[in-house]
């Protein structure tokens, strides 16, 4: 895992720079802005075993993905800047050498003695010979190396030994949930003794407080709202449900639908029907047409949703498209669409590629079709998405729901349950299986 911190004044340009020296796998752990610009820090061959391994204990307090890349941004800052004063400290110790005859050799080591409170180990001599420059300069060397094992994430903290037998219990009924190997062993960890049942409470809890969930509707905030996302995800029959949603609540008139997608042949079509059925206005971002003008005309509209082109980061035109949300001078609030029948990997990857368009949240499509929801939840959970809608089927508008933690997770209870019902009643002889299964 390769990690790497760039600075430039806007954020295009600190992207710019990402792009052509990491490439278009990169993984952006944190950005935020520094005086006189931004920050970005990355990863290249971003594993999160290796980053958790990397933070040691402090990983526990990393509940998600997000907060774990920032984790390992933040150690990644402090690393540089403390191999850099290792760095200081050696040049200037090679120039002390240099004066040594001049006298100077006792002062440097003391100053290096001053400046190790601030977290190295004192050298212990101040003496002036020959052995003790060499070893300190060995020591410093070390340090070095270590510093470099740390920031490039090969030498973590070994995972702590055995957990207990109910917490293995606990982890398995997890997985079997849906949430990953990772997030099912560390909130199984949590439940420190006592029953299963008591555990599996426990965690279900904590899935509660751990997914997010906007108190507010789109539909009675309004704003702008942008959907982006992989192609074939939900975002244009997602728009659909929102728009018909809305038009039955308040009316057409104060709404507009918007779309970005010019990458592809007779790639509004869907979201023109939509807009004549509806009677709402339709209109699309290209080169005499920037998104900002549009925003500006329509910015008499409670609810602007804007749809965009399923595009990956090695299509023509992704950057671009999500470069124009973040960078609109408009508040668009730009949620990722996340198939809830992806694989987790999928899923983390997805959120990777589309960080940069700077998400509010998301929503998740197709829970209808999805065996298990704990994947959904533990992504939401890991990256600290907050979820805005869920979609459970292709009926416009019936099958959007604006998403609350508690009945989420109980869906995805009960989804399993299901499944177990299911499992063993597959395993029964067929005669004693219940109608519907046999
Ligand atoms: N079962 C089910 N199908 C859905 C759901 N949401 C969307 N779909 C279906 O998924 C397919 C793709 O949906 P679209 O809305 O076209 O996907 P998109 O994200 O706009 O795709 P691109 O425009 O290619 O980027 C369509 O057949 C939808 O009917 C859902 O909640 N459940
Ligand atoms: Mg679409």
């Amino acid at each position: 895992m390769k990690v790497k911190r760039f600075f430039a004044k806007s954020m295009a340009e600190a992207l710019k720079q990402v792009s052509e020296q990491m490439g278009p796998d990169a993984v952006i752990l944190s950005n935020r802005r520094v005086d006189g610009g931004v920050e970005i820090v990355c990863a290249l061959d971003y594993d999160e075993n290796m980053a958790r391994q990397s933070l040691g204990d402090k990983a526990i307090e990393a509940t998600n993905g997000s907060r774990l890349g920032e984790m390992q941004a933040e150690q990644h800052r402090r690393l540089e800047d403390e191999l850099s004063r290792s760095r200081s400290r050696i040049r200037d110790v090679r120039e002390n050498r240099a004066v040594r005859n001049q006298g100077y050799v006792d002062a440097s080591f003391a100053e290096l003695h001053e400046a190790s409170t601030d977290g190295f180990d004192a050298p212990r001599s101040t003496g002036s010979s020959n052995t003790d420059y060499s070893d300190e300069l060995a020591r410093m060397r070390a340090e070095i190396s270590s510093l470099r094992d740390l920031m490039s994430g090969q030498r973590g903290e070994p995972e702590k030994p055995g957990a207990n037998a109910v917490q293995q219990r606990l982890a398995e009924r997890l997985q079997e949930f849906g949430l990953s190997p990772d997030l099912a062993g560390s909130l199984s960890r949590r439940h420190k003794g006592g029953k299963l049942d008591d555990g599996w409470k426990q965690s279900l809890k904590m899935l509660v407080t751990g997914v997010r969930t906007p108190h507010k509707e789109w539909l009675d905030e309004g704003g702008v709202y942008a959907l982006v996302g992989p192609t074939g995800s939900g975002k244009t029959t997602t728009i659909g449900k929102l728009a018909a949603r809305y038009v039955l609540k308040h009316g057409a008139d104060s709404l507009a639908l918007v779309t970005t997608d010019r990458y592809r042949v007779a790639a509004h079509e869907q979201l023109f029907v939509f807009g004549r059925i509806l009677n709402v206005p339709v209109r699309v971002v290209d080169e005499s047409h920037t998104l900002d003008d549009i925003l500006d005309e329509l910015s008499d509209r409670h609810l602007v949703l804007i749809d965009t082109a399923g595009l990956t980061s090695s299509d023509k035109g992704y950057q671009e498209q999500l470069t124009e949300l973040a960078r609109s001078h408009h508040k668009v609030r730009t949620h990722l669409v996340v198939s809830a029948t992806s694989q987790p990997r999928i899923m983390k990857s997805v959120w990777h590629c589309y960080k940069m368009a700077s998400l509010t949240g998301c929503v998740m499509t197709k829970i209808d079709e999805a065996l298990t929801l704990g994947e959904s939840l533990g992504f939401v959970m890991e990256t600290g998405l907050p979820v805005a809608y869920y979609t459970d089927g292709q009926k416009i508008p019936g099958d959007l729901h604006h998403a609350e933690a508690v009945p989420l997770v109980r869906l995805a209870v009960e989804r399993l349950k299901m499944l177990q019902q299911k499992a063993a009643a597959e395993r029964l002889p067929s005669a004693e299986r219940p109608r519907e299964m046999a």
